[in-house]
Formats: structure tokens, C-alpha cells, sequence
């Protein structure tokens, strides 16, 4: 019970931990920490979980969470075959409920989960939940980009119109496996199109509304989609974005090299732009609501496979092609909803919002998948957090109170992803947001993961402000060594995890071998994270165990994340470098006190082109035509050459120091192949 965790031996740390959430690259020090002593500081305080929150959790206290962690890691098979038997399947999964390879040296790495099982996430989101009474309830709330505009589908009205837009794709031609790209911004459309897809087995592959044609058409020819879904306009903040333009440049490009789109439907975003002048292409481009109103709203669902492939979604890796991560039907299913239940504490009466896009991981398992596999209602904003002006979250949260009517006081929960939330935003998060009342759910994963892998549990454990704390149920986090060697207790190094969970993803799209490099052969054995991690070690009286409180630290590879936006320093350099002024770039990552890391790029340009303001703005603008504007470079660092060893790599190392200032930390120069570019750099460090 509650009062046993108050006598937890406190502890304080030597490191603050103000300065912990690191930027990309660094190997974060070991914390070493004193035992035993009380509280010398805030900054290291826990903080509880109130008694009258933890008494109504699904899980209420540490004892509970370890009895249900260990019965999930001692019997996995157990544990979530019976919540997974909460679902609708057409068919049991095989007598083996789930089947895994993750180390290299034994063969090709594979993970199966509730193989043979049949089933349907669409039909488990809508109509299961229809069937159960919550016809009537609302689904989906719809707040646009200005205020005033908003709508809402009950589970019954998004069930028709998931049908209608199924029926449709279905007369286009789409079959089980064909891939469907979409590029929406988040309209109600978006979560439909997505379950339409899901619903005729299709495998849907949502491009986030912020990359550029060039992104996008990338995306289009490696997974070569039947059908391509859009909007012609989209207002965001005070701007209006011809999206409907940007597909057709990137259809221009995809015809090129052979993947022609015989099909784009478009919808009618009337609250940005009419219709009339949007270029069309006869043929190819039709109106969502010129079509799509006239098909029944009811239509069978196509039965898949637990391992049948559910969605592809593109994020950024180290080198510049982005990756197609691909997850599966059942095991995506039962790990989202369970994640989002746990971690959110979910109760029906809840109105649940999550500002994540779904063009990115957070959106397609915590905006679409796990709430409506629960049968929330789920808040899907088209706008921006700081349009019309700053308080807008704040409006948003009070519209659709549940209880009562004071500022904020309807808030039960509060979550947080994307990156490292540094201990002084976790306590602003805390006490201004929710009144220091409601618990944060800081939630540690991966677009790969599928869903949440380190979170509290809000009822359970007391938080320490930046931790995202315990695993999930099921999931196994190890800390290892440069040379993979696992560390126990109180330590630093490289996450990763040992075996598989339901949500976990099965490949790269067509590439095996990419995922199996990439994710199990830095560590034979384990899956790589990619991110540095330290834990710390609390003794607690219920809980004598050598785990503890996990510390994400950053990205150990050459992946930058700009506000949560995972972006491959390799891309950003592509982007420079195919500029005709550019010679050479390299790209790192520097702190940035609210975008968490900015990016930093060193430029070398052709022999005797001179530096310019104008040629920095074109630099600049290559990259937010190639990419996004999200992965615009806040800093062009102009290099007369730049910091190479003798056998040509680039020393990364050098350059985030001398992009951070820290220039008395320079280390070792002397393998460069010329050290006297280090001076130049520093010369030209104003410039
Ligand atoms: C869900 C998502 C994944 C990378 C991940 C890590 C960082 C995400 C975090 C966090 C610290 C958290 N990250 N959540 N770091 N604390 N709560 O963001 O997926 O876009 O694939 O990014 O984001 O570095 O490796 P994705």
C-alpha cells in the first residue's frame, strides 16, 4: 500500500540531474549516487502519486505493478494471451503464442506473435465496441485550426464512413497487401483513411503533411501504393498549405522512375481553400466528396492474419534513406491498447487528447489505434499549440471538460513523449499544467517499439522528474557495454532490449538484412535502441531488486531529434550536398532549450564560391524543400574543410564541440588528417 512506499530510502545524486537529458552522441556518465541520505534537494524529490489517484488506478500500487511485470516476463505466453483473448478473433492464434529469433548468430531474426490467429484491428476498434453498446459514444472530437470550427463522430457515424471509404478503395482495385500511401494533415479523414485500410487488409502508409514532395515521392516508390490519399488545402496557424501541389510534384517525380499513380483522391478541405482552383489531373485525381458519399456504409471485413502487415511508416535512420517500419495486425493490436490502458490509467468516462500528428508513431497507436481499441473518445486537433495564441491547449482542455467547469481542473493525466523532458519542464508540466495534482506519464519508445516501453504507471509508482521510470509489462530493458556485456544496478551505457514484445516490428520493409544490421548485430542478442540510458537504483522497502529508475539520455547515433521529430543527420547532409554550391556538410545536433536539439551544419562550399547571406538562406531552403521545414538547420557553420582522421570519416565529435562552444574540450586532434582545420572552424565560429 501506499504508506509502505513512504519509506523509501531516499537518495541523492552527486550529478545533477538538470543537465542529464544530453544531446545525441554522448555516452551519458555514470550518476553515482549516495544512498540511504534524506533529500537534500528538490531536484531529486519523487513524487507520489496522491493516495485518492492511486486508490481508483488499474494499478495502485509498486506491489501490484511487480506481480503483474514478473508474471509478464515468467510467462509471456500467459500473461498476454489473456488479455489478448479480450479481443475478437475469428480464429485462435496457434497453440504457440509467439515465436522469436533476435540474435544473428542463430539465423535470421523473426518475431511472431498469435501467429495463425485471425482477426481484424478495424473491427475490433469500431465495430466490436458498437456491438458492446457504445454506438452512440463519442469516437472522435475534431477541433480545427481556428477556433470556433469543430466536429465530432460517434462509433456508430466513423463505422459508416470507415465502410464507405473501405467500399470505395475496394472498387479502385486495393486488395489485402496493397499499400495505400496517405498524406493528410489531421483531419477526421486521417484516422478514417487509416481504418479503411485496415479494414480491407490493405497496408496503409501515412506520410506526416510536413515533408516535402522529394520526402514524399521517396516514400511513394519504395512501398508503390495502389492509391494515394489527400487534401487540397490545409490551414495551419495562420498559413494555407497547398498540400494537393505537393503530391502532384511528387507524382511527377514517382512516375519517373516508374511508379506511376493511376488513382489520387482528394478531399475537399473548404475550410482552407475551394475546390475550384486546385489543379487536377482528369483520370487520376478525384473528390473524396464527389465519390465517397455514395457508397453503402457497410462492408465486410477482410480477415487477416495476426502476422499480416498492418502499416508502414518511414522514420529517419542514420544513414539517408529513410526506413519502412513495419508492424503487424495482432501483436500491434493487443500491445497498443494494453500500453494505452495501463500507462493512461484509461477510464471510460475519460475524454482523451493526444497532440501527436498521426504522420507519426505517437498518432497511429495513441491517437487512432489504442484509444479506439478502448472505446475512448479521443480528441483529434488539426491546429497548432501556439494558434491563435499560446493558450490554445489549454482552451482545448477546458471545451471538452468531462466534470467540472474550472480551468484544467478535468484533468486526470498527463503524458509526455518524443524526447527527453528535462526535470525543470517535468516540474513546470507538474505543478502550473496539472496543478500538481496529476501524475505525468513521461513515456519512453520508438516509432520500431510500436508502443510504450519504459512509462510509469500513474497509480503505482511516485515519479522522479525526467525518469520515465519502470518497463511496461513484458518488456525486458538492459543496459549494456561498449562491448555488449550487460550492466547490473546503478549504471550508464547503450539501452537495449532482450526478446520480443507483441508490439515490436517485424522488418524494414524490403529490407531484412537493413534490420537486422541496424537493430541486432551491434549487440548479438538484443534489439539496439539507439538511445543512452542510465539507471538508478532505489532501494524501497516492497521492492528489493537490483532494477531502478530508467534515465533516457539521447540518441547515441547520428540521429538528431528536433521537438520529437527524428531526423537523420545523413538526410540533412544529402539535402545540402545536392545543392550546386555545396562541396561537403556535416551535420550535428546541439542542445536547444525548447526544441530539446537544433540542427547544426557545417558547410564547405565549391572552390571560390564566397559566403553569402542570400547563399545561407538557399542552403537553408534546399533542405526545407527536400525534407520539411522541420529539419530546417538553425546554424550554417561555414568550413573551409572539415575535421577528418587520416582514413577520411569526419570526426563528429570535433564538430559538436566546437557547434556547442565547448572549445576547451576539443580532446584529442592529432589523428586528423589536418589539424589546422580545427583553428579555421573556430575562426569562422561568427561568421
Ligand atoms: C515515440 C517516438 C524515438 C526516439 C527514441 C528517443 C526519443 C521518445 C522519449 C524519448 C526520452 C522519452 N524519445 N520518447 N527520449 N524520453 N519519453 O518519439 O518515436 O519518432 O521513432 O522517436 O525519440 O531518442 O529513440 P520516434
Amino acid at each position: 500500500n501506499n504508506n509502505d512506499i513512504r519509506t523509501i530510502n531516499h537518495l541523492r545524486h552527486v550529478d545533477s540531474m538538470a543537465t542529464m537529458p544530453s544531446g545525441a552522441g554522448k555516452i551519458p556518465r555514470l550518476n553515482a549516487v549516495i544512498l540511504g541520505e534524506a533529500l537534500a534537494t528538490e531536484e531529486n524529490d519523487l513524487v507520489f502519486p496522491t493516495d485518492e489517484f492511486s486508490q481508483q488506478a488499474h494499478v495502485p500500487s509498486p506491489q501490484k505493478y511487480l506481480e503483474m511485470y514478473k508474471r509478464s516476463i515468467e510467462d509471456p505466453a500467459g500473461f498476454w494471451s489473456e488479455i489478448a483473448s479480450q479481443f475478437y478473433w475469428k480464429q485462435k492464434w496457434d497453440d504457440s503464442v509467439y515465436s522469436e529469433n533476435l540474435d544473428v548468430s542463430k539465423g535470421r531474426v523473426n518475431i511472431e506473435w498469435f501467429k495463425g490467429g485471425i482477426t481484424n484491428i478495424c473491427y475490433n476498434c469500431l465495430d466490436k465496441n458498437v456491438e458492446a453498446g457504445l454506438g452512440d459514444k463519442i469516437a472522435l472530437y475534431w477541433e480545427g485550426n481556428d477556433t470556433g470550427f469543430d466536429d465530432s463522430l460517434t462509433y456508430s457515424q466513423l463505422l459508416h464512413k470507415v465502410c464507405q471509404l473501405a467500399n470505395y478503395l475496394k472498387d479502385m482495385g486495393v486488395q489485402k497487401g496493397d499499400a495505400v500511401v496517405i498524406y493528410l494533415p489531421m483531419l477526421l479523414e486521417l484516422p478514417i483513411t487509416m481504418l479503411a485500410c485496415a479494414r480491407i487488409g490493405a497496408v496503409h502508409s501515412v506520410v506526416f503533411a510536413g515533408f516535402s514532395a522529394e520526402s514524399l515521392s521517396q516514400r511513394i516508390i519504395d512501398c508503390k501504393p495502389k492509391v494515394v490519399i489527400t487534401c487540397n488545402a490545409v490551414k495551419r496557424g495562420p498559413k494555407i498549405i497547398h498540400l494537393k501541389d505537393i503530391v502532384d510534384a511528387a507524382l511527377v517525380e514517382s512516375a519517373k522512375t516508374g511508379v506511376p499513380i493511376d488513382t489520387c483522391l482528394v478531399y475537399e478541405n473548404q475550410l482552407a481553400m475551394k475546390r475550384d482552383i486546385t489543379k487536377w489531373q482528369d483520370g487520376r485525381d478525384i473528390w473524396w466528396q464527389d465519390v465517397i458519399p455514395k457508397y453503402p456504409t457497410e462492408c465486410a471485413v477482410e480477415w487477416v492474419d495476426a502476422e499480416d502487415p498492418l502499416f508502414l511508416l518511414y522514420t529517419s535512420g542514420s544513414t539517408g534513406k529513410p526506413k519502412g517500419v513495419l508492424h503487424t495486425t495482432g501483436g500491434y493490436m493487443v500491445y497498443t491498447a494494453t500500453t494505452f490502458k495501463y500507462a493512461f490509467d484509461y477510464k471510460p468516462s475519460d475524454v482523451y487528447w493526444c497532440t501527436a500528428d498521426c504522420g507519426w508513431i505517437t498518432g497511429h497507436s495513441y491517437v487512432t489505434y489504442g484509444p479506439l481499441l478502448n472505446g475512448a473518445s479521443c480528441i483529434v486537433f488539426e491546429g497548432a499549440p501556439n494558434y491563435p495564441d499560446s493558450g490554445r491547449c489549454w482552451d482545448i482542455v477546458d471545451k471538452y471538460k468531462y466534470v467540472t467547469r474550472y480551468s484544467r481542473k478535468s484533468l486526470r493525466i498527463l503524458g509526455s513523449v518524443g524526447e527527453p523532458i528535462n526535470p525543470s519542464a517535468w516540474r513546470w508540466f507538474y505543478n502550473v499544467v496539472g496543478d500538481s495534482r496529476c501524475p505525468i506519464s513521461d513515456t519512453w519508445w520508438q516509432t520500431e517499439t510500436g508502443g510504450f516501453m519504459i512509462t510509469p504507471l500513474p497509480g503505482a509508482w511516485p515519479q522522479k522528474p525526467g525518469s520515465a521510470t519502470f518497463p511496461f509489462f513484458g518488456v525486458k530493458p538492459v543496459i549494456v557495454d561498449e562491448k555488449g556485456v550487460e550492466i547490473e544496478g546503478e549504471c550508464s551505457g547503450y539501452l537495449c532490449v532482450k526478446g520480443s514484445w507483441p508490439g515490436a516490428f517485424r522488418t524494414l520493409y524490403g529490407d531484412h538484412e537493413r534490420y537486422e544490421t541496424t537493430y541486432f548485430k551491434p549487440f548479438t542478442g538484443y534489439y539496439f535502441t539507439g538511445d543512452g540510458c542510465s539507471r538508478q537504483v532505489i532501494i524501497i522497502t516492497v521492492y528489493q531488486d537490483k532494477d531502478g529508475y530508467h534515465w533516457l539520455t539521447g540518441r547515441v547515433d547520428d540521429v538528431i531529434n528536433v521537438s520529437g521529430h527524428r531526423i537523420g543527420t545523413a538526410e540533412v547532409e544529402s539535402a545540402l550536398v545536392s545543392h550546386p554550391k555545396c562541396a561537403e556538410a556535416a551535420v550535428v545536433g546541439i542542445e536547444h532549450e525548447v526544441k530539446g536539439q537544433a540542427i547544426y551544419a557545417f558547410v564547405t562550399l565549391v572552390e571560390g564560391e564566397p559566403y553569402s547571406e542570400e547563399l545561407r538562406k538557399s542552403l537553408i531552403l534546399s533542405v526545407r524543400k527536400q525534407i520539411g521545414a522541420f529539419a530546417a538547420p538553425e546554424r550554417i557553420h561555414w568550413a573551409p574543410g572539415l575535421p577528418k582522421t587520416r582514413s577520411g570519416k569526419i570526426m563528429r565529435r570535433i564538430l559538436r564541440k566546437i557547434a556547442s562552444g565547448q572549445l576547451d574540450e576539443l580532446g584529442d586532434t592529432s589523428t586528423l588528417a589536418d589539424p589546422n582545420v580545427v583553428e579555421q572552424l573556430i575562426s569562422l565560429s561568427n561568421c
